[in-house]
């Protein structure tokens, strides 16, 4: 078997470090019958172009961040509801690993486009950076925020008072640097390794989110492979869910102190308290229910259901 494994990120970051890993494992199950090339990002076009080649089957598997399929599946867009998903990204790896709503519900919403999500991860807990500081809402007024291009994620930073602009990341570091857009959010090791820092003055420790990836299979490619290959891909997508986590934890930690120590690139470091993550969580709370009227028929049964999901594993108010 020949395959071609596309991510979003290069060579170093998170998602592609997890390919790779899942590329060699496969081959050794296989005892070399499975070869697996994984691709860099931009080589193949950009985070949406992806998304179409997997769908029409050009690669077979693919690391899809949900924030660039909202309007095509728009049920996934609950990934961008800042503050639902529990503070500890332990937590939230559990949610993501044994939650019906997504790996069942939103799963299948996923299939109707020719999309075969096979597992939801976390790369880490997402801050913001900026030109200018960022630590009330008012700091947001006016400001020119780089997204991703769901609908939902641009809808939550204009309720900040942002002016939002969806733009893929291969764009997003001369964006910052010419002033196109002032600020962006991500987790902590795709800041450092992409070098936003180098471009912005201040970062954020916000918290709002976590960063979540799936990683996805062409569905029709998957049926029709043997049983004893499927069961090894399954096996694999099991235990890439530590290494994964691994990965991500490791690399937001120590980027976090490289951005901190680097003296050619000063960068204000500030963690919002509890009081000023208030003042946010309290904008988003509303995008709940925008997103159960406006995320697709499905938006509001699957909402439901994964809060109470994240009840069970945090013991509190989701
Ligand atoms: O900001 C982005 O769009 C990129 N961020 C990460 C963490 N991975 C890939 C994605 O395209």
């Amino acid at each position: 078997y020949e395959w071609r494994f596309v991510t979003e990120e290069n060579q170093g970051q998170v998602q592609y470090e997890y390919a790779e890993e899942f590329a060699e494992r496969l081959n050794e199950k296989s005892d070399g019958q499975i070869n697996i090339d994984v691709y860099e990002f931009g080589g193949l076009g950009s985070e949406v172009d992806q998304v179409e080649q997997l769908q029409s089957g050009v690669v077979e598997f693919a690391i899809v961040s949900p924030g660039f399929t909202g309007t095509m599946v728009e049920e996934g867009q609950l990934f961008a509801l800042q503050f639902l998903f529990p503070d500890d990204v332990a937590e939230t790896q559990e949610v993501l690993e044994t939650s019906e709503a997504l790996n069942t519900h939103l799963a299948e919403k996923y299939e109707e486009h020719n999309i075969k999500p096979l597992s939801f991860w976390t790369e880490g807990a997402m801050q913001w950076t900026g030109s200018t500081q960022l630590r009330t809402p008012d700091d947001f007024q006016g400001f020119a925020m780089r997204t991703q291009e769901s609908p939902l994620i641009m809808e939550s930073y204009r309720q900040y008072g942002a002016d939002p602009t969806a733009m893929s990341w291969s764009e997003l570091y001369t964006g910052l640097q010419q002033g196109t857009v002032d600020g962006q959010e991500n987790p902590i090791f795709f800041i450092e390794d992409a070098g936003f820092h180098e471009v912005q003055d201040h970062m954020t420790i916000s918290n709002h989110n976590n960063y979540v990836a799936m990683t996805t299979v062409n569905p029709g490619f998957y049926n029709d492979l043997p049983e004893d290959i499927q069961a090894m891909i399954d096996e694999t997508v099991e235990e890439m869910k530590e290494v994964g986590f691994e990965l991500q934890d490791q690399m937001n930690e120590e980027l976090l102190d490289a951005i901190i120590e680097n003296e050619d690139y000063p960068t204000d470091v500030y963690e919002l308290n509890e009081d000023e993550r208030e003042q946010f969580r309290e904008l988003a709370e509303p995008m709940r229910d925008y997103f159960r009227e406006n995320g697709g028929e499905d938006a509001a049964e699957i909402l439901d259901m994964l809060e109470e999901e994240i009840e069970e594993v945090t013991g509190e108010e989701a």
